[in-house]
């Protein structure tokens, strides 16, 4: 499916609003909806329930339908908003859901993705969601017009579950993204590592920074490290990081947050900071965009991340684009008591050879937890 052909297809069924969060399977048509749908009609939302929200006050406020665009891992962000707020048996708001099926039985795909991948049908059958699996050779047309046809007659939300390489690649030209600071996220991660103290755990957010922080390791030959790969559960890290500085006060625990990682479960900064743990270190890699599923852009570089992580009640708040400053604000974060809130602006991009663990996510957890004598 060409995804212009596919968006004017949305589009003349009367769906032209478009919310979300993108998903690395639906690339090609986030690409096409950023490129082309005016901000006014496109929202990219901090989490998926929030793109339910936002489609349904614009149900409100125009009468008219919108499209939530997830991948299936944010299924779970999604189910109360659906169940107590979309559902026809509570406001019963019509809206288009379009979720990429990572993890599909029978395609080979990273394990947080497997049960996810096994359990959505399921999940979406417990919901009482109408879906429609789609791919390479569905005739978009009849499928759209059904599925919206049913929405509106049900007054519900009702889904199409976007089977891998369902898309052809956007031809058109891509949003001009900003750039955040000289350094990579590869780059400024391995200058963190390298700063800290050996016993300092690491919790790395989900997507290229866990991959990036595993190779890492393997580089240096590091094959028991104290590191916590987030790799599925996007938005946590910070509070799975937290948890850790609270059960081992003696311990520093990094976390390599994203931007928009951190922006989609906000809530954990003022919980931090309330709770103040002294031996925390918050650092978000922020490039502005959503870098491992295709680029597209987050709100990082319009909020002041510092400015929150302050208002928030972090006792030490630094932002720095170089090597240097990374270094001072490592150095002093480790020195002085914290929570401490690290900004790095960096660049996106990742490199085209980028691998993922080849341990799997309990070899990962048994080892930390061996490494910091918990297991
Ligand atoms: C709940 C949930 N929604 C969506 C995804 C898909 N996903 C994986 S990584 C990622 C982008 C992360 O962006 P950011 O935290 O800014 O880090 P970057 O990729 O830019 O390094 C997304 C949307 C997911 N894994 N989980």
């Amino acid at each position: 499916m060409q995804p212009a052909s596919f968006l004017k297809t949305l589009n003349d069924n009367g769906i032209t609003f478009f919310t979300g969060v993108p998903d690395s399977l639906l690339k090609e048509l986030c690409k096409c909806v950023t490129a082309t749908v005016p901000s006014t009609h496109h929202v990219i939302a901090a989490n998926e329930g929030a793109a339910v929200a936002l489609a349904t006050g614009y149900h409100l406020g125009t009468g008219k339908y919108g499209c939530v665009y997830l991948q299936n891992s944010g299924l779970g962000n999604i189910v109360n908003p659906l169940t107590s707020i979309a559902d026809a048996e509570v406001y019963g708001v019509p809206m288009l859901l379009i979720i990429g099926w990572r993890g599909e039985p029978g395609v080979k795909d990273e394990p947080q993705h497997v049960k996810q991948g096994r359990v959505t049908p399921a999940m979406l059958d417990a919901l009482e969601v109408p879906y429609v699996v789609i791919e390479q050779s569905t005739d978009a047309e009849a499928v759209i017009k059904q599925a919206v046809a049913m929405m509106k007659e049900k007054s519900q939300p009702v889904a199409l579950l976007v089977r891998k390489d369902a898309f052809e690649t956007f031809e058109g030209k891509g949003e001009a993204l900003p750039v955040g600071g000289p350094l990579s996220r590869e780059e400024a991660i391995e200058i963190v590592a390298e700063a800290i103290s050996e016993d300092s755990v690491i919790v790395a957010t989900t997507g290229f920074t866990s991959r990036e922080l595993y190779e890492y390791r393997v580089r240096k030959g590091q094959a028991e490290p104290k590191d916590f790969l987030t790799v599925g559960g996007m938005g946590h890290t910070a509070s799975i990081a937290m948890g850790i500085a609270i059960a081992q006060p003696n311990r520093q625990v990094v976390c390599l947050d994203g931007d928009g990682s951190v922006l989609m479960h906000m809530g954990a900064m003022p919980v931090i900071g309330k709770a103040a743990p002294k031996n925390l270190v918050h650092i978000v890699l922020n490039n502005g965009v959503h870098d491992s599923v295709g680029a597209q852009p987050t709100a990082g570089f319009s909020v002041d991340l510092q400015a929150v992580a302050k208002a928030s009640g972090y006792t030490l708040v630094f932002g720095s684009d170089g090597r240097e400053g990374i270094l001072a604000a490592v150095r002093q974060a480790s020195e002085t008591d914290g929570p401490a809130f690290i900004e790095l602006r960096i660049k996106h991009g990742a490199r085209k050879d980028l691998g993922r663990p080849k341990s799997t996510p309990l070899e990962n957890k048994n080892n930390l937890m061996k490494q910091i004598g918990t297991a």
